[in-house]
């Protein structure tokens, strides 16, 4: 692995493996908190430019997102071992209510993690393959229980159905278990600067958010494998081109072997225009 990293700690694999969730209490200093804020409550929309870009490849997630999202091998020094597939970003001041989102706060995962599929939380050989991974950096204070992103910890493990009509939801509609599985969904509390990264196999939920005392401004990023993609990009090309050359390569096409590089695995290093995720 590349040495320049800040590797996950086995602590930190322990919760994630066991909760599949793990939060970075204030990673972000005041004065990135400000510039990353001053961008959101103007309109921004996504971490792709300004000070919010930043995040995309933050040193805090990097070694945590090489670790579950790729091998050892293909963590090198001139290119990310994963990739970015999506960036969204939310302000909700006090009393605003999950209605307002298209899933109206349901719990969902992006495939039932009970069937086999390429999104899917997995562990083999000691490692960690988290499948679709979302880190969320949260720029105002959070209190548990007043409208953070919630998780049904264990879940992305599950083996067996949530209880609905339909194996292949990729939600807990129509469970007679809805309740019972969100009165033990969990929370947490947070400074601003803190990042929650999840895996987008465990049953998570947006929630209303009640604190009086502050908005949410929320910045979302997924990430995937480098051989896996769930989401369209929809990114210009010129965005990414004034991003540095590294970061870029989070932004490079979906593959790894090219016969005509030759070498096992020695292609797909660098962000073109023509390589790019569509
Ligand atoms: O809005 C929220 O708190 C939940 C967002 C969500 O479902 C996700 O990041 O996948
Ligand atoms: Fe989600």
């Amino acid at each position: 692995m590349s040495t320049d990293i800040i590797p996950m700690t086995d602590e930190q694999k322990f919760f994630f493996d066991m909760r599949g969730w793990i939060l970075l209490p204030a990673v972000l200093t005041d004065v990135e908190i400000e510039a990353m804020k001053a961008e959101a409550y103007a309109g921004a929309k996504q971490s792709y430019e300004g000070a919010l870009q930043e995040l995309l490849d933050h040193p805090a997630i990097v070694g945590i997102l090489s670790e579950i999202l790729s091998e050892d091998p293909f963590v090198l020094d001139e290119c990310y071992s994963f990739r970015c597939e999506g960036s969204f970003i939310t302000v909700r001041p006090p009393g605003w209510d999950k209605s307002e989102r298209g899933d109206n706060g349901l719990p969902h995962v992006v495939r039932p993690p009970q069937q086999a599929n390429a999104m899917r939380y997995q562990v083999a050989g000691g490692k960690i393959f988290s499948g679709l991974t979302r880190v969320v950096w949260e720029l105002e204070e959070v209190k548990a229980g007043q409208g953070n992103t919630s998780f049904l910890s264990g879940s992305h493990k599950a083996h067996f159905p949530y209880g609905g009509p339909d194996i292949w939801r990729p939600n807990i509609s129509d469970s007679p278990w809805e309740q019972s599985m969100r009165d033990v969904m969990d929370g947490y509390s947070c400074p601003p600067g803190s990042a929650a990264i999840f895996t987008e196999s465990l049953v998570h939920a947006a929630n209303d958010w009640t604190n009086p005392d502050n908005p949410r401004c929320a910045v979302f990023n997924c990430y995937n494998s480098l051989w896996a993609q769930w989401h369209k990009m929809n990114l210009d090309h010129e965005i990414i081109e004034k991003m540095p050359p590294k970061r870029q390569t989070l932004f490079r096409g979906t593959w790894q072997q090219d016969w005509s590089i030759g070498g096992r695995g020695a292609g797909n290093r660098e962000y073109t225009e023509e390589n790019r995720a569509l």
